[in-house]
C-alpha cells in the first residue's frame, strides 16, 4: 500500500454505488456554473485533460474564486459531504483517526481523461499548505507515474490506478513530481457510472482565506 513515505494506495476503496454518486455529482459540476474545459496554458497550449474545479478555481498557476479564464463565474461550493469523504480517506489510508479529523479540504480538481488524454510530469505547488492530497479514480484504468521531489525524470515508479482506487499523498510525498502517461481505453466497468474515459477527483487544502 505505501509506495513512498506519505504516499498510500488503497485499491478498491470506493464501492460501485459511491462511484456512481460521485460521477453524478461531477456531471452536475461539469455543466456549471463553470463548465468543464481543456485548460489553456499561459504559453498558448491547451491541456488534453478536461478539468472543472469546486471550492476554488485553479488556473495555471493560481487559485481564484472566479473562473476568469473561462466565464468569470464563481465556482461551485465545496460540499460538506466531500469534506467528510476526504477525512475518511486520510484516516483510512494512514490508519490514523486523528489525521483524518484534522483534515479539512476546501477545493477539488476534477479531471476527465478520454482515451488520448495525458498529464505531463508536474508538481502541485499552488496550495499554501502541506496537507495531503486525496485522489479518487473512477472509470478506465490509467498508468500513474510517481516520481521524486527533485526532477521530473527518473527515478519514478509506475502504478496502475483503477476505478474505485484511493491514493493519499502527504508528508514527504506531497511535493513529488507525478503524471498520467497513459489511460487504458475500455478498461472500466460501465457500472461505475462512466461509459468511457477516466475521472479523477483530487481534494486539497489551499491554505487560502
Ligand atoms: C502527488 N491529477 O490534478 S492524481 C492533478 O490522475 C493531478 O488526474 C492526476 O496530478 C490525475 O494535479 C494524478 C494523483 C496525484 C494528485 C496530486 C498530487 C498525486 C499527487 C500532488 C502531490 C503529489
Ligand atoms: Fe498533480
Amino acid at each position: 500500500r505505501q509506495l513512498a513515505p506519505g504516499a498510500v494506495h488503497v485499491p478498491g476503496w470506493l464501492t460501485l454505488a459511491q462511484q456512481r454518486e460521485l460521477v453524478a455529482a461531477c456531471r452536475g459540476w461539469a455543466r456549471g456554473p463553470v463548465p468543464i474545459r481543456h485548460t489553456r496554458l499561459p504559453r498558448g497550449g491547451t491541456m488534453s485533460v478536461q478539468t472543472v474545479c469546486i471550492g476554488w478555481h485553479w488556473q495555471p498557476y493560481a487559485y481564484t474564486r472566479t473562473a476568469d479564464d473561462v466565464n468569470g463565474a464563481r465556482v461551485a461550493a465545496f460540499p460538506e459531504w466531500m469534506v467528510g469523504l476526504g477525512r475518511r480517506a486520510v484516516a483510512e489510508a494512514y490508519e490514523d483517526a486523528a489525521a483524518g479529523d484534522g483534515y479539512t479540504p476546501d477545493t477539488a480538481l476534477i479531471n476527465f481523461y478520454d482515451g488520448q488524454a495525458r498529464l505531463g510530469m508536474h508538481q502541485d505547488k499552488e496550495e499554501r499548505s502541506d496537507a495531503p492530497v486525496v485522489s479518487l479514480s473512477i472509470g478506465d484504468t490509467c498508468v500513474f507515474r510517481f516520481g521524486n521531489t527533485r526532477t521530473r525524470t527518473k527515478p519514478y515508479t509506475d502504478v496502475e490506478l483503477a476505478s474505485g482506487d484511493l491514493f493519499v499523498f502527504g508528508g514527504p510525498s506531497r511535493f513529488a513530481y507525478h503524471g498520467v502517461p497513459k489511460v487504458r481505453p475500455g478498461s472500466g466497468d460501465p457500472a461505475c457510472g462512466l461509459a468511457g474515459g477516466r475521472l479523477n477527483i483530487t481534494m486539497r487544502v489551499t491554505g487560502l482565506g
